[in-house]
């Protein structure tokens, strides 16, 4: 196994086996929802399970598996990994990070969940180990860019990779969300957390973190994107549409993930309602890349299937590969996305927003799109990585044919209801299947059900993935290790370095954006008189 193979590993295991733990945790809330009696089913336990669930697959899982595939992308695109001392030393620091947060919560003194707004309160291990974690994905993010450079000193004509260039743009996007992060942190929360200051102001702390938490979202679905595009079409026998697209969509990113973070707080006091829709309007230009995605990857399927035999105006599609679960895992996450976008354009909208704020719709929303369109994705690429890292063969290759599928019936069954019970005015994040009686409740029950049947289908999936996955690195022979292979463009790029990989520099003028979008309101919340609150922790 090659020096880079073994950091890959260590860090999808940890993927692994957070995402096994908050799959645990999620089924217990669904049935719980459901009024399933269990009998550990208290409110106290409901809530540090949403919290455990929320912060190991969504910041942990997520994280693990990005710096995973970046590792994989940087040594098979630039030559290798610049500074795998570095790599590692990034891998401990985010394992030590994870461990003391995932103690904190299962230790019911940090039950915040994974948005731990202010005044709600934690145990300071909370934090220290989120920051940790963190401080882990920088070091990553370091080593990444120390890579992409020793390849430019040594290919000063070519073009960036694109896969690279992809996996570089999420590091921009990573430091300049974490940047607004550390603010919040670092400067509130930290010394108020360990008792230094004795008030926190909630919409303050909001605004700093949802200036990190929108461009989080990107943080997962670009290195998502990076796979649509550079290796579905050739696992699919098809090519990549078109390569300089590909790298405008990706620079898109950088400059708007960022300056959006707004549209989460359209109904929070003391932010000026023409800030608030300034931000609708740069969440409707962070959509265009996912509508280019959303045709060009369609493209690249359709030249696959044809290229694959599939005839006619439809027939292509029945000819793509659905029996490998890194195919169908991607087509599914890319046909939920299309919904979950969808409902995206709803949340971004000024006015419609209050509709489903703070409603179950939004659960609904984000298990389509961090759920699916990128769980599903990193799940399909697992069965794509493991024999490239490993020489092993998937083991159980029947079943973990069908663990996409089964995901994406599951997922429909949870979030449809979840959806259709947010704009009958069902709350987000309660606790409660009776909704103690109330008449109005009374419609969202047999929606919350079938919500529930989905999360057990959910639950059966996950455990599949996880058995075929340990089934794999145990018992699965050792053979020869397929290579990592890319998709050719349709048409050759133009030679030479392109302004699109000047990622250094497009992540500048998204500075610039970022100071624009938040800089007035942020310079009017901290003139205003402020009213900040005690800590609180209801358990
Ligand atoms: Fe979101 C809330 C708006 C995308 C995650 N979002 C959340 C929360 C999360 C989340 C976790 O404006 C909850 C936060 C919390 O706890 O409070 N979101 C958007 C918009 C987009 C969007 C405009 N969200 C994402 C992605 C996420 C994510 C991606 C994670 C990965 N979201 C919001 C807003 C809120 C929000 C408000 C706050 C709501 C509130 O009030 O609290 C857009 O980026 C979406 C663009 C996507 C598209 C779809 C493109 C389709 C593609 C697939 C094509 C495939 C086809 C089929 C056609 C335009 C690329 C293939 C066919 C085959 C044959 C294979
Ligand atoms: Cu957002």
């Amino acid at each position: 196994m090659t020096v880079a193979a073994r950091l890959v590993l260590a860090h999808l295991w940890v993927a692994i086996a957070a995402f096994a733990l908050g799959a645990l945790m999620a089924v217990m809330q669904a049935l719980a929802r459901a009024g399933v009696e269990l009998p550990f089913g208290t409110a106290r336990l409901y809530y540090l399970s949403v919290t455990a669930h929320g912060v190991l697959e969504a910041l942990v899982f997520t994280t693990f598996f990005i710096m995973a595939l970046g590792y994989v992308v940087a040594e098979t695109t630039l030559g290798r990994v610049r500074g795998v001392g570095w790599a590692w030393a990034g891998f401990w620091v985010a394992l030590i990070g994870t461990v003391m947060t995932t103690l904190a919560i299962l230790s019911g003194t940090s039950t915040v969940l994974y948005t731990f707004y202010p005044p709600l309160e934690a145990h300071p291990a909370f934090y220290v180990g989120a920051t940790l974690l963190v401080v882990g994905s920088w070091i990553w993010c370091g080593v990444m860019i120390a890579s992409v450079r020793a390849w430019r000193a040594a290919n000063r004509d070519a073009r960036v990779p694109l896969a690279a260039h992809g996996m570089l743009a999420t590091v921009a996007i990573w430091l300049l969300a974490t940047a607004g992060l550390a603010v919040e942190v670092l400067v509130f929360i930290l010394p108020w957390s360990l008792g230094f200051v004795e008030r926190i102001d909630p919409i303050v702390a909001r605004t700093y973190f949802w200036w990190f938490g929108h461009p989080l979202t990107y943080f997962w679905l670009v290195p998502a994107y990076v796979l649509w595009y550079t290796v579905i079409p050739q696992v699919a026998g098809g090519r990549l549409f078109s390569d300089a697209v590909t790298r405008v969509v990706f620079v898109q990113f950088v400059l708007f993930s960022t300056p959006v973070g707004l549209h989460h707080q359209f109904t929070d006091p003391g932010i000026a309602s023409a800030w608030k829709l300034v931000h609708t309007f740069t969440t409707y230009a962070v959509m265009f890349p996912s509508l280019v995605t959303a045709f060009t990857v369609l493209a690249s399927l359709e030249i696959a299937g044809r290229a694959r035999g599939g005839g006619g105006r439809f027939g292509w599609i029945g000819a793509l590969p659905w029996g490998d679960p890194f195919f169908s895992g991607v087509a599914l996450a890319m046909v939920t996305f299309a919904l979950g976008g969808f409902g995206g354009a709803i949340n971004a909208a000024y006015a419609m927003n209050a509709m489903v704020h703070n409603t179950a719709w939004i659960q609904g929303h984000f298990h389509l799109t961090v759920g699916t369109a990128v769980a599903l994705t990193f799940m399909g690429a697992t069965y794509w990585l493991l024999p490239r890292l490993t020489g092993r063969a998937i083991a159980f290759p029947a079943v973990a044919a069908m663990q996409p599928y089964l995901w994406f019936i599951g997922m429909q069954c949870f979030s449809i209801p979840s959806h259709i019970a947010g704009l009958l005015g069902m709350p987000r994040r309660i606790y409660t299947g009776e909704f103690q009686g109330v008449e109005a409740a009374q419609a969202w029950i047999p929606l919350v059900n079938l919500s529930a049947v989905g999360g057990v289908i959910l639950f059966v999936s996950a455990m599949l993935y996880v058995g075929v996955v340990v089934g794999t690195m145990l018992v699965a022979p050792r053979g020869a290790r397929p290579p990592v292979e890319y998709a050719e463009p349709v048409v050759p790029p133009a030679d030479g370095p392109s302004i699109w990989d000047r990622l250094g520099w497009w992540s500048a003028v998204a500075v610039v954006l970022i100071l624009l979008a938040y800089g007035p309101a942020l310079y009017h919340l901290h003139t205003m008189q402020r009213f900040p609150a005690q800590g609180f922790s209801p358990f």
